[in-house]
């Protein structure tokens, strides 16, 4: 059965009937701005409504629908989710696992209670709802090269902690309300324009700016910590086929996906290729380091590449390549 707001997979836009009507939370972060892009072409520009607590960048919020929405706030959270008709709810509100080690009551709050608030809203509304877990939902007992779907999943840190609850809560509220619970494991992403929150793999984005405004880049992690990315593309194209995969064919309702893993030494060698004066030097960070060194070195996503089609298309070559040339352009 295709659940509300499907469209025919291949099309490259959907009919109106067919049209969901999505909901993103923390739209302000790393990903929110460039999925609701993405949305919007398939679904149509008034259909997917950014949120945040945040005032939007102009060029935000003159291109389609953005407002206030705080997920700690059941009421108004509700009341967005009524007054504009939604079906779908990415929930991309999170504090990431840097930041949350240093408010850890911050991170509990965004990160569980928030969560409690939208599969409550979601399961009361018949929405379908996607959660974003990470790599840091994993810790060191886990096998680390390559990381299961299922296997031991004690995390060190608060963020790791709450994106455990977060898979378990959804699968919980999925078989016993019946919820259209969606998740996937996320690994480091990489993007070009828009800035990641305070996570882990932060270095992984940096890099490339410094790379390119001076050549010059100190690195908070060891050089050989190998950890798994992904670039942003394949990623917010991973959510939207993941979103509008037909619910049979999903035999799980959480996924890891995989597209690369590298080093910072492997990473800075691969931009040295294009810009051969780039000099990186090496200051750990303690707590990023423990907290990388916990992580998975690569996914094993062949459940995802079964069900629903997982595919990437970015490996570090074409992933060097396209954001040099969008942190270049973006500099001139
Ligand atoms: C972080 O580093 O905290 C995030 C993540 C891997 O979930 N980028």
């Amino acid at each position: 059965m295709r659940g509300v707001g499907s469209c025919a997979s291949g099309a490259s836009s959907c009919a109106d009937a067919d049209r969901p009507k999505v909901l993103i939370t923390g739209g302000l972060g790393q990903l929110g701005v460039g999925l609701a892009k993405l949305l919007r072409r398939r679904f149509g520009e008034n259909n997917v409504i950014l949120s945040d607590i945040r005032k939007p960048p102009n060029h935000v919020y003159h291109h389609g629908p953005f407002i206030f929405s705080d997920v700690l706030d059941y009421t108004s959270l509700r009341e967005t989710v009524v007054n504009n008709n939604v079906s779908w709810l990415v929930h991309y509100a999170a504090v990431l696992s840097a930041v949350g080690e240093n408010n850890v009551a911050l991170a509990k709050e965004v990160n569980i209670t928030g969560l409690h608030n939208v599969l409550d809203i979601a399961t009361e509304h018949g929405l379908r709802l996607f959660v974003p877990s990470t790599i840091g939902a994993f810790g060191p007992s886990s096998p680390r090269d390559p990381t299961p779907d299922l296997c031991v999943q004690r995390p060190r840190t608060i963020y790791g902690v709450s994106k455990v609850h977060a898979e378990l809560m959804g699968e919980y509220y999925h078989h016993r309300y019946g919820l259209d619970f969606r998740c996937l494991r996320y690994p480091g992403i990489i993007s070009a324009d828009s800035e990641p929150g305070g996570g882990t793999t932060d270095y992984a984005v940096q890099i490339f700016h410094a790379a390119v405004k001076s050549g010059l880049f100190e690195c908070n992690l060891r050089s050989d910590t190998q950890l798994p990315m992904m670039y942003i593309d394949d990623c917010l194209r991973a959510t939207l086929e993941f979103l509008e995969a037909p619910a049979e064919t999903l035999l799980n309702r959480t996924y890891n996906i995989h597209a690369m893993s590298f080093t910072p030494h492997g990473l800075a060698q691969e931009i040295q290729r294009v810009l051969p004066d780039l000099k990186v030097t090496y200051n750990v960070d303690a707590v990023r380091q423990a907290i990388a060194d916990g992580w998975p070195m690569a996914l094993e996503d062949t459940a995802a590449r079964r069900d629903w089609g997982w595919k990437h298309e970015y490996d570090l070559a074409e992933l060097v390549q396209a954001v040099l040339a969008h942190v270049t352009t973006g500099n001139q």
